[in-house]
């Protein structure tokens, strides 16, 4: 009977194994392997209930990129970034331990082999959850402080696709001799694997800067969008953080800056205020009024968004949407959404098996099940989502009712 209960959960809910990172020469641990550590701590490890030391960098301080590779961040244009479940599966395959894995069908395939739910722990489009680039101005890396990041860059469809574009501002200020500390984070949904967290630090570059203004103290980002998974159909603008946030840290013994259960983990999407593509606003000269976030609070005015002949800009629409008319250029970063073919041959991939949580209820079962069965209505859904973003977030609600 116990066998035949399982049988069916893993039938609809999609057994989740694999992760995902972020490679380029410029990172650090770009030639850790399952051997250097005397555990796996290659970088596509999950980072899940570790101490500062071992989670802070992925642990890979101490294997830092050869001198001179960076990973230039042009100035208002996309930075495109390779993500893979292993190093095999990029274009830097070369010094992997595997070899070239990657699959000559579908070169954005993430992860040759496995399955979306296992690449990207993801059930579909609708449950990806989003990416994101930080940056600290500061050459040296062990100087640098969590509370240092600022994320600068956010992909809603990250993992999906290896080739990722990251929209980089287009005021981003020059970095200092030596160059800029940067970082990738993702933490996935909660419906496709156990909770894990994602870090590869690397050394960035900014080029082509028009702009000095620095970049203001990142501050924590807070839970303020819809969200229907816990019965709040409305966003909450006034308590959105807006302007420079930082990234997560979260579900590891030490240093966390985030406390979501495991049900609900912070993710870098509107959930957050995280706008697709460029954070166009995270600079000291960003805002003319930023009051602390509160569900009551009056709205952020970005000093860049009156305009002559404008009404008010307090009385009229919320700041989400006029950062997202600042940002609309990054609509078009979106990689094609396309599921990678499974044709390869099957390509054993040393990734741990990740944790996979039961779902607490039968509710949420059924909400899965609906969710997978409906693979027509992903993406209409998907579109929906996008097209809610622009819209005023009194009228967004309106938007689901048909469902
Ligand atoms: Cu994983």
């Amino acid at each position: 009977m116990l066998a035949l209960i399982l049988t069916s959960l893993v039938t609809i809910v999609p057994f989740a194994a694999g992760h995902s990172a972020f490679f380029h020469p410029s990172m650090y641990g770009f030639n850790v392997t399952d051997q250097t550590f005397p555990f796996d701590n290659r970088p596509v490890a999950p980072l899940r209930d570790r101490t500062f030391t071992d989670w802070w960098f992925h642990g890979h301080l101490d294997f830092p990129p050869n001198e001179g590779d960076f990973f230039d961040l042009p100035a208002g244009q996309p930075a495109t970034a390779e993500i893979a479940c292993n190093k095999g599966a990029t274009s830097y395959f070369a010094s992997s331990e595997g070899g070239d894995i990657r699959n000559p069908s579908n070169p954005n395939d993430v992860c040759p082999g496995a399955s979306s739910s296992e690449a990207y722990h993801t059930i579909g489009l609708e449950t990806l959850t989003g990416c994101a680039l930080a940056i600290a101005y500061n050459s040296d890396a062990r100087a640098v402080k969590p509370e240092d990041f600022t994320v600068f860059s956010v992909n809603h469809t990250c993992v999906w696709t290896r080739f990722t574009d990251f929209q980089v501002p287009a005021n981003m200020p020059p970095c200092p001799e030596g160059g800029c500390t940067c970082a990738f984070f993702w933490i996935h949904s909660p419906k496709s694997g156990g909770e894990e967290n994602y870090m590869n630090g690397f050394k960035c570059n900014v080029t082509g800067s028009t702009s000095t203004a620095p970049l203001a103290t990142p501050k924590l980002p807070r839970r303020c969008g819809a969200d229907s998974e816990n019965n709040r159909l409305q966003s909450a603008p006034g308590n959105c953080t807006y302007g420079a946030k930082q990234p997560y840290y979260w579900f590891n013994k030490e240093g966390n800056n985030m406390f979501e259960g495991a049900f609900s983990p912070p993710v870098y999407n509107d959930l957050y205020n995280f706008l697709d593509g460029a954070q166009e606003d995270i600079f000291e000269n960003s805002y003319s009024f930023m009051p602390d976030p509160a569900p009551n609070a009056a709205l952020p005015i970005l000093a860049t968004a009156s305009e002559p002949g404008d009404s008010s800009p307090s009385s009229d629409s919320p700041s989400p949407d006029t950062t997202a008319t600042a940002t609309s250029s990054s609509e078009t970063s979106t990689a094609t959404a396309e599921t990678p073919s499974d044709t390869t041959p099957d390509q054993k991939q040393k990734s741990p098996t990740c944790k996979r949580k039961q779902p607490s209820s039968s509710a949420e079962l059924a909400s899965r099940s609906l969710t997978t069965s409906r693979g027509a209505l992903r993406n209409s859904i998907f579109a929906m989502t996008k097209r809610s973003r622009k819209l005023q977030p009194g009228k967004r609600a309106s938007l689901w009712h048909m469902f």
